[in-house]
């Protein structure tokens, strides 16, 4: 075994929507988180396995950091908490354009206690120009952080650079996981998330917020997959919404996700999609349970 293989474990963190699993699929060069223009698209903590001969980097992609309101708020911030104990690297990510707002500095309070080392992260620097970049860079100089680096997640060309300077804060290791896997969640959880970000896409207002997706059925056959899914609302009124005129939109939302998941698993897919309605689930603790917000 190469003795100087590292490993470890990468914790990514912010407020809602500055890019932590744009970063994220960009540096794994899969789509394993999802993502979407609103906050909060994240709810669970998403792991990314990315091997090479040098390393493993486990990273742990989180829901955005928020004041919690209610019950799967407060689960979101457990993850997030979570993903800080024992890890060996802390990527805080902002957005260039509006840091620094109140939750960029409740998010480093909590960073403070943690004795890993933490990198400062700048996304979104196409939004503004780079005097206003190395103006916040500056700002940033008199707190905690290892390094600040600027970047572009979502134009990022390459991201070996990048993964060379995360592997550098990492211990030497024997790897955590097999090196072939990319993630340690089975498809069941990738087939709820697609199904949630195409809600994330294509509704408005509540609707994203009230919904959550379990998978009820996954069955795989030599040339075709068959899979069934229950869309949870939290109140009747909700429904037809989401249906749309004559199913029309529930419809395309169902299409958009079998697309995806055909693309991933290269076999014909058949997606049931069942509404369902569960009062105020984001409020109780044992329906979180039953959705696996564990
Ligand atoms: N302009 C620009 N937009 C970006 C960049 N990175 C991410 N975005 C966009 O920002 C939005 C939020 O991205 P996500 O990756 O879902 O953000 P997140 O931090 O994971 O959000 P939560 O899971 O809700 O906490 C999406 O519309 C992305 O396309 C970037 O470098 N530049
Ligand atoms: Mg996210």
């Amino acid at each position: 075994m190469n003795k100087q293989f590292r490993s470890g474990f990468v914790s990514i963190v912010g407020k809602p929507n500055v890019g932590k699993s744009t970063l994220m699929n960009r540096l794994m060069g899969e789509k394993l988180s999802i993502i979407s223009p609103k906050p909060q698209t994240t709810r669970q903590q998403v792991k990314g396995i990315y091997n090479s001969p040098e390393s493993q980097i486990i990273f742990l992609d989180t829901p955005g950091f928020l004041k919690p309101r209610y019950e799967l708020q407060e689960r979101m911030v457990e993850y997030i908490k979570g993903s800080l104990k024992n890890t060996d690297l802390i990527l805080f990510i902002t957005d260039v354009s509006t840091y620094p707002t109140d939750y960029d500095e409740q998010v480093c309070q909590i960073l403070k206690h943690s004795s890993a080392p933490k990198l400062a992260i700048l996304n979104k620097m196409d939004l503004v120009s780079q005097e206003v970049t190395k103006a916040k860079m500056a700002q940033m100089e008199a707190l905690f952080f290892d390094e600040i680096i600027p970047i572009s997640a979502l134009y990022m060309e390459s991201a070996d650079s990048f993964i060379t300077r995360i592997s550098s804060f990492l211990p030497f290791a024997q790897p955590y996981y097999a090196t072939d896997e990319i993630s340690d969640l089975p498809m069941r959880f990738f087939v709820q998330e697609i199904v949630r970000e195409q809600i994330f896409l294509r509704y408005r207002e509540e609707i994203p917020y009230a919904s959550t997706v379990t998978c009820e059925q996954y069955k795989e056959f030599p040339n075709k997959v068959e899979i069934s899914v229950n869309l949870w609302l939290e109140r009747n009124s909700q429904k037809p919404i989401l249906l749309g005129a004559g199913g029309k939109k529930i419809k395309e939302l169902r299409l958009a996700a079998e697309k995806e998941i055909h693309s991933i698993v290269g076999k014909r897919v058949k997606l049931e999609v069942w509404v369902k309605i569960k009062q105020n689930w984001r409020k109780k603790k044992n329906a979180l349970n039953e959705f696996g917000y564990l």
